[in-house]
């Protein structure tokens, strides 16, 4: 396949861009990527032409929560009366309202639920998703889960990344017991899940009203010793050293991070983790401490930007409108909140083979009714997505 006049955003560096350019495709790979008038004879065949539009990397959600059974709208309205996150968390509500829904639902229900949701992300541009478990809590609901999420990948034009997320929250069986909750539960559905195939990374969440570091750390290093990568949702609500933690553990990623310090972006500069930036649950919780995002900058952080699609926090299926509010709310800039679901999403799912637009890569690309890349974190909810190339196959 091969695509002529189109605005190119390869996100190699900054945006890359090269304003009248062609795209060489071969199979599911990137085979030439350069200005129109160096277009190489032997690739002049069909064409399709981009009519000048914005073609990008296709979107990568490196951060959701896209399997869960049930929503929570009457949590949303318990908090405009006044409760806060913690508070509906400790009084039953919150994450374990969403386990019990979870438990209740068959693996082809959770399916049949998330499939809406993966469906909204497309059509926001999005071609790699990441998918959490982290609902079910019990070692047969968290690889419930983790089968669903793998099956959304036979289901739909997208690739899905499993992240085992059973360190979510304590279940009230467990209670005041979160050692023996991650010793009876956590590793136990780690180890069968790897041996299922079933996951690609580890990530917990490291919060007063989840996990203690002391609890995850056996978590973590069980997955060093089954070779997978971890992540962590680290600093969302208070500061508890969770970045440094994860830095110190070779983290893919460390998630949310209002709270962070110096100290983490530091560990987390000289380890190489990125920061996911996830605006959505910052707005929905009505948080007012932003993320550190000009010290990250000035230590040379990578950012990524995600969703984090949840029931509770931040029930958000558009990557262009957690872009928006990244750079409204956070004051990142469009060129940062477009890196942040391209270039910088990939390297915080360890996947090299995708994010930029360059030889060799993954023919996963998005065209753009647009001629800026700024207008994709501009517009305020709108889907300006005009088709999307998947493995080198045009699908809308
Ligand atoms: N932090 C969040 O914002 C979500 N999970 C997490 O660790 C919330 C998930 C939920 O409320 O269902
Ligand atoms: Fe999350």
């Amino acid at each position: 396949m091969l695509l002529t006049h189109a605005t190119l955003a390869r996100m190699t560096g900054g945006y890359g861009l090269i304003p009248d350019a062609a795209v060489v495709l071969d199979g599911d790979r990137i085979l030439w990527a350069g200005p129109m008038s160096d277009l190489p004879r032997d690739h002049r065949g069909e064409a399709f032409d981009c009519g000048g539009r914005l073609v990008t990397p296709g979107l990568i959600d490196c951060h959701t929560h896209a399997v869960h059974a049930g929503h929570r709208a009457a949590e949303f309205e318990l908090r405009l009366n006044g409760a806060s996150y913690a508070e509906v968390a400790q009084a039953g509500g919150g994450i374990l309202s969403t386990v019990r829904a979870t438990r209740a639902a068959s693996g082809a229900d959770l399916l049949a639920s998330a499939l809406p949701r993966i469906d909204q992300m497309i059509a926001s541009g999005a071609t790699t998703i990441e998918v959490k478990s982290g609902y079910g809590l019990t070692v047969e609901d968290e690889l419930k889960m983790l089968r669903a999420a793998r099956q959304i990948g036979a289901e739909r034009p997208v690739t899905i990344r499993t992240t085992h997320l059973a360190a979510h929250a304590i279940p009230p069986e467990y209670q005041g017991k979160a050692n023996a909750y991650i010793a009876e539960v956590a590793i136990p559905s780690l180890r069968a899940a790897q041996a299922e195939g079933l996951v690609d990374a580890v990530d917990a969440f490291c919060e007063t009203i989840a996990f203690s570091l002391a609890d995850l750390q056996p978590l973590f290093a069980e997955a060093r010793a089954l070779g997978l990568p971890v992540k962590l949702h680290a600093e969302q609500l208070t500061d508890q050293s969770g970045a440094a933690f994860a830095a110190g553990h070779g983290a893919l990623s460390a998630d949310h991070l209002e709270y962070l310090s110096s100290g983490g972006i530091a560990a987390m500069a000289a380890a190489g983790t990125v920061a996911v930036i996830l605006p959505g649950a910052f707005y929905t919780l009505r948080e007012t401490q932003a993320p550190p995002i000009a010290a990250l900058r000035a230590a040379g952080v990578p950012m990524a930007v995600a969703t984090d699609l949840n029931p509770g926090s931040s029930p958000l299926a558009s990557l262009t409108m957690a872009m928006n509010m990244a750079c409204t709310l956070f004051r990142m800039t469009p060129e940062e909140a477009l890196l942040g679901t391209t270039a910088h999403a990939a390297r915080a799912l360890g996947l090299a083979d995708r994010g930029r637009i360059a030889p060799g890569l993954r023919a996963d690309l998005c065209l753009w009714d647009a001629d800026h890349p700024a207008e994709l974190s501009y517009r305020i909810g709108a889907t300006p997505l005009h088709a999307r190339i998947f493995g080198g196959r045009l699908d809308r």
